[in-house]
């Protein structure tokens, strides 16, 4: 197998795969084999398989152009009509998948629409990641969700009522942050985020044990979503996380870095539960 890591066209993709006779495939075909095989609920399975077929369309495309002036078409095979009526079945597909996420974001919209109603302040964990937000949230809520050193462990945003120091309110666990984030993958999987557009109180996570150039890069990229999402940085809380794997001199200039931007931050290790706030 070949991996690129730009988006490749569909011209390109068969091409390439004709070239070198194995299976291509770029950085979101990549990402979405992960979300593959990470996806939990309905909703993550369907938006995958959403995302999937929209990134075929322009494919499917080509090799329909390609099979009308008589080429020879590898990977599909079957030829002119067989492709034709697989593009039918896709189109038919995209629509029933819209139908039905619909239903369940509407669905959602109205959970929070309820919970708006009963006046609890939301709180949404975001972050690159791994940073740690669904172990601070297991933490919070007293939850087990999966935990993982790799990628997207989260693909699902789910809440729970918890208890701060005598204040109730909804928190809420969502996918990671990651650099140059596909436009299509943002459409599809950051409508989940839509929850994080609704919080009174983002707390964005950073994992404060990275190499500062690696701690900077997470950091820029973030606040570009952030901006991308039209997120206020007056409702956003910096996390600093995993403080226990730090000796707590090295870290002075990512505060520093943080604190320029935010002004404020909160210190902490969500495995070992230390805190500080400053
Ligand atoms: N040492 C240490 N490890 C931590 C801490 N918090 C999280 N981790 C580890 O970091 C890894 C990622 O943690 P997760 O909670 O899955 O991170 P996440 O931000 O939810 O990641 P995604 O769901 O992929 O976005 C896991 O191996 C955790 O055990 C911490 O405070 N200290
Ligand atoms: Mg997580």
């Amino acid at each position: 197998m070949v991996i690129t890591y730009h988006q490749l066209n569909p011209i390109q993709y068969v091409n390439l795969e004709r070239r070198l006779r194995v299976r291509v495939m770029d950085r979101i075909l990549l990402i979405l084999e992960i979300f593959e095989k990470r996806a939990g609920s309905k909703e993550a399975k369907l938006q995958i398989e959403l995302t999937r077929l929209r990134l075929e369309i322009p494919r499917v495309r080509e090799f329909i152009r390609l099979a009308k002036i008589g080429e020879q078409i590898g990977f599909y095979g079957g030829g002119e009509y067989a492709i034709e009526a697989y593009y039918r079945y896709m189109m038919r597909r995209i629509a029933h998948i819209r139908r039905e996420l619909n239903a369940i974001r509407k669905r959602r919209e109205m959970l929070v629409i309820r919970r708006r109603d009963y006046g609890l302040p939301q709180v949404a964990l975001t972050g690159y990641t791994s940073a740690g937000k669904t172990t601070l949230f297991n933490r919070l809520a007293r939850e087990s969700k999966y935990v993982d050193g790799k990628p997207f462990a989260t693909l699902d945003t789910y809440s729970r009522l918890v208890n701060f120091n005598g204040l109730n309110a909804i928190l809420t666990d969502t996918i990671g942050f990651i650099d140059d984030l596909p436009p299509l993958l943002i459409e599809s999987f950051y409508a989940t985020i839509a929850e994080v557009l609704n919080a009174d109180l983002v707390l964005f996570m950073m994992d404060v044990s990275d190499d500062y150039q690696e701690f900077s890069r997470k950091f820029m990229s973030s606040i570009k979503i952030f901006n991308d999402l039209g997120i206020s940085k007056t409702k956003i809380l910096p996390v600093l996380n995993k403080v226990d794997l730090t000796d707590g001199i090295d870290i002075s200039d990512k505060i520093g870095l943080v604190e320029g931007e935010f002004g404020n931050y909160v210190l902490i290790s969500a495995k070992t539960g230390w805190e500080s706030m400053i």
